[in-house]
């Protein structure tokens, strides 16, 4: 079918990129194949995998799959020497001596309870120099992948952060190109999401979730981090997973998850906190060590702290 509709081309990553650090591009160009050939996989990979990752919980085969896909993408370029994952319980690391290459670690498939409902799911990486865990302040870039309605790569490129979606059709079909850059968090909140049971939320949260719900916010929230932070991030507003009642440190993994999102948020404007400091501020003992975390808009993260303060 025509549209009629005159399409210019458009940038694409590896020319976007060639203006860049080159061993941050063969990273960003490794996760970008990973995330089309794990699309590809999403129709034939339903299953469970029959075992439990680093947090106990169950593995679905397109965790393990997204895992060694990526790991293996990711210690292919030659430029990464560690690699830590949600999947695993200890880091994959390249052979030599490479305590000064980059390291990567990632949550492969965010979300992966939404893969039988075909809802968003997501893939999110931070990078950082020398060996891991390190805090999230030392971050040199992060980027993460929506795997929705369209496969999408954002990421820093510098101070900047921008978005690349996948072409399905037209002659730059099967390529990355620029979707948006200097992408800023709107300060006017919209929309919010938090995670765990409402009925373990802790007293303080659940009064600023109602004083969100009284000032005309709406709710979004799906199951994925990154599809709900998405959101956040274009719209305005706040993606929580709180302290919860049993739960102080919340579910979400500092290295995994939570620090390279805050690290994006930042240079999108917005901020990031556990309740008492910035996200980025944690120097994790350990790879998979938890924490709570807030992040959005800049004025809901500091209510939440001095909210927090007096109770
Ligand atoms: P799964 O990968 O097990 O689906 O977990 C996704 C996740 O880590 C994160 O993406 C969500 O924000 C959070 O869990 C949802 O958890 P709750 O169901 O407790 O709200």
């Amino acid at each position: 079918m025509r549209t009629g509709v005159e399409r210019p081309r458009r940038t694409t990553l590896e020319e976007f990129l060639s203006n860049g650090d080159p061993e941050i591009a063969k990273v960003y160009l490794a996760i970008a194949e990973g995330a089309t050939r794990l699309a590809g996989e999403l129709p034939f990979q339903t299953g469970m995998a029959g075992g439990t990752n680093s947090s106990g919980d169950a593995q679905a085969t397109l965790d393990v799959f997204s895992n060694d896909l990526f790991a293996d993408l990711l210690l292919e370029t030659g430029v990464v020497g560690e690699v830590a994952s949600e999947e695993m319980e200890t880091s994959r690391r390249a052979s030599g001596d490479r305590d000064h290459a980059l390291s990567v670690a990632m949550d492969p498939l965010d979300g992966s309870s939404n893969i039988t409902t075909n809802s968003p799911l997501g893939s999110i990486f931070g990078i950082w120099r020398g060996r891991l865990p390190q805090s999230g302040r030392a971050l040199v870039s992060a980027m993460f992948v929506t795997y929705g309605p369209q496969l999408t790569l954002c990421f820093n490129f510098g101070r900047s952060v921008c978005q690349f979606v996948e072409m399905r059709a037209g002659p730059q079909s099967g390529e990355f190109v620029l979707a948006a850059e200097g992408i800023h968090l709107p300060e006017e909140p919209e929309v919010y999401g938090i995670g765990g049971d409402r009925v373990k939320w802790t007293p303080r949260v659940e009064e600023f979730v109602r004083s969100l719900e009284a000032r005309g916010l709406r709710l979004r929230y799906g199951g994925t981090f990154i599809g709900d932070y998405n959101q956040v991030l274009r719209r305005g507003g706040i993606f929580a997973y709180p302290e919860l009642q049993g739960k102080p440190n919340g579910k979400l993994r500092v290295l995994y998850e939570s620090a390279p999102v805050s690290f994006l948020t930042e240079l999108a404007g917005g901020s990031s906190t556990t309740g008492k400091g910035s996200v980025l501020d944690i120097h994790p003992k350990a790879l998979a060590e938890t924490a709570p975390c807030y992040i959005g808009s800049r004025r809901l993260v500091q209510e939440i702290e001095e909210r927090f303060s007096t109770h």
